[in-house]
C-alpha cells in the first residue's frame, strides 16, 4: 500500500528535507505550505516533477483549507512542521508566532480529529499525527546536564513559548480525544537550504562577501547541532514507528559554542575559497548586542530515540559543516534571490 503523507511547512528548511526524503522513498506527498518569507519552492526543485508529489499553497490557520486538503488527499500520516521559526523575529513581532504556532496547530488538530473520526476502523488504526517541535521548549541548561523527554517545560522566548503551547495542545488532543499523535523535540539543525537569517548560513554568506560576522554577546552560548538530513531520517522513523502519545528527543551530540562554530566556518572558507582582499576571515567577527533572554545552553539526550527506534545519525559536525559550506558555495542560484528578503538592518548591518 502506498503511504500518503500531508506535510505542513514542506517548503521550509526541515520540511523540504522531509519532503525530498519521502518523495524519493515512494510516499505520496502533499506539501501544505503558506509560503511565508521562509517558504521556498526552489528547495524542492529536485523532486517537484515527481508524480507522487503535489503542492497546496494554504494557511494552517484556515480551517476550511485544511479540511479540504485532508478530505481530498486522504492521508494516513500528517507531519506538522509549519511554524514561524526564528527567535529574533519572535522578539520583534510575537503575534505571528502565536497565530501560526498556537492557533495554526489548534486548527490543524481540530481538522485532523474530525477527519480521523470520519475514517473506518482500519483507517483510524493506520492514521498518525506527528507534531515536530524544538528543544527550546525546555528553556536553558547550565554547564551540566541534558534535556530528556521528562525535562520540565520552561520556554524563555516568544518563539519557544508558542512552540511549548503547541506541544501541550497536541498532548491534550491525544489524552482527551484519542487522536493518535507522536511528538518530537529536536536541537538546532543546519545544512543545505537553510534560510540565511540563521547563524550558520548567515556566517557563510557574510564570510564569502567579506562582511562582518555578528556574534551575540560573548559567543559563549552553546547549541547542539544536527545535520538536517539526520533530523529527516529521525522524523520518518518516529512518524512510522514511534509509540502513540510519546515524545522523542532528537539531537546529534554536537555541542558547540557559537564563537567556535563561526571560527570553524572561517577556517573552512579560508581554505576552500581564500581571498587575499578579505584575508583571514576570523578578523570579520563582530561582537554585537546580545539577544534578550538568550538561552545559555541546549543539549539533547537522544537515548530514547536511539534505544527504542534504533536511530543512528550519519553526520558528525566536522563533515556536516564542511558539506554545508560547500553546498552554499555551489548553490548561489538558490540563495542569491533570498538576499533581498532577509533583514540584517535589525543588527545594524547593510
Ligand atoms: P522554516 O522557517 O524554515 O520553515 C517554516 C515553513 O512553514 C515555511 O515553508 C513557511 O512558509 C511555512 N509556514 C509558516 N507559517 C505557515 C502557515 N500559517 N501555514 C502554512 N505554512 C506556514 O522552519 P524550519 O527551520 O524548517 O522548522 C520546521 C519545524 O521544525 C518548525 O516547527 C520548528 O519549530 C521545528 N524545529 C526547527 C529547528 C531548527 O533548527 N530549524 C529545530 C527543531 C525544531
Ligand atoms: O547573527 C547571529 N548571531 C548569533 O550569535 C544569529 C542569527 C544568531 N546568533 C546566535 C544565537 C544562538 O545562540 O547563534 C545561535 C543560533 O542562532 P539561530 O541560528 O538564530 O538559532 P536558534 O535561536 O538557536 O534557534 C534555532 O534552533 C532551534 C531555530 O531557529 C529554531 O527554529 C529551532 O527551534
Amino acid at each position: 500500500m502506498t503511504r500518503r503523507v500531508l506535510v505542513t511547512g514542506g517548503a521550509g528548511f526541515i520540511g523540504s528535507a522531509v519532503v525530498r526524503r519521502l518523495v524519493r522513498a515512494g510516499w505520496d506527498v502533499l506539501n501544505f505550505d503558506k509560503l511565508t518569507y521562509a517558504g521556498n519552492l526552489a528547495s524542492l526543485n529536485e523532486i517537484d516533477n515527481s508524480p507522487n508529489y503535489r503542492f497546496a499553497k494554504a494557511d494552517i490557520c484556515d480551517g476550511r483549507a485544511v479540511r479540504e486538503a485532508l478530505e481530498s488527499f486522504r492521508p494516513d500520516l500528517v507531519m506538522h512542521l509549519a511554524a514561524e521559526s526564528h527567535v529574533d523575529r519572535s522578539i520583534d513581532g510575537p503575534g505571528d508566532f502565536v497565530q501560526t504556532n498556537v492557533i495554526g496547530t489548534f486548527t490543524l488538530l481540530q481538522e485532523a480529529l474530525r477527519y480521523w473520526q470520519g475514517l473506518d476502523a482500519a483507517g483510524q488504526q493506520a492514521f498518525r499525527f506527528h507534531h515536530i517541535s524544538t528543544d527550546e521548549v525546555f528553556g536553558t541548561l547550565g554547564e551540566e546536564g541534558l534535556f530528556r523527554e521528562d525535562t520540565p517545560y520552561q520556554p524563555n522566548s516568544p518563539y519557544s513559548a508558542s512552540k511549548a503551547s503547541s506541544d501541550h495542545l497536541v498532548r491534550a488532543w491525544f489524552h482527551t480525544y484519542g487522536l493518535p499523535v507522536v511528538m518530537s523535540n529536536c536541537s538546532n539543525n543546519y545544512g543545505p537550504y537553510h534560510f540565511p537569517e540563521k547563524l550558520i548560513p548567515l556566517t557563510i554568506l557574510n564570510a564569502l562577501e567579506g562582511k562582518p560576522l555578528p556574534i551575540y554577546g560573548k559567543g559563549e552560548n552553546v547549541r547542539d547541532w544536527l545535520y538536517v538530513d539526520d533530523h529527516a531520517s529521525a522524523l520518518e522513523l518516529i512518524a512510522t514507528t514511534g509509540r502513540l502519545g510519546e515524545s522523542y528527543n532528537v539531537g546529534g551530540n554536537n555541542e558547540r559554542r557559537n564563537i567556535d562554530v563561526v571560527r570553524t566556518i572561517c577556517t573552512i572558507m579560508d581554505r576552500v575559497v581564500p581571498d587575499a582582499t578579505i584575508g583571514a576571515r576570523e578578523g570579520l567577527i563582530t561582537f554585537v548586542t546580545d539577544r534578550p533572554g538568550h538561552d545559555a545552553r541546549y543539549a539533547i539526550d537522544a537515548t530514547k530515540l536511539k534505544g527504542e527506534l534504533g536511530w543512528v545519525p550519519a553526520h558528525d559536525f566536522e563533515s556536516g559543516i564542511e558539506a554545508t559550506v560547500r553546498w552554499y558555495l555551489d548553490n548561489a542560484a538558490w540563495w542569491e534571490p533570498l538576499k533581498a528578503r532577509y533583514d540584517r538592518a535589525r543588527i545594524g548591518l547593510s
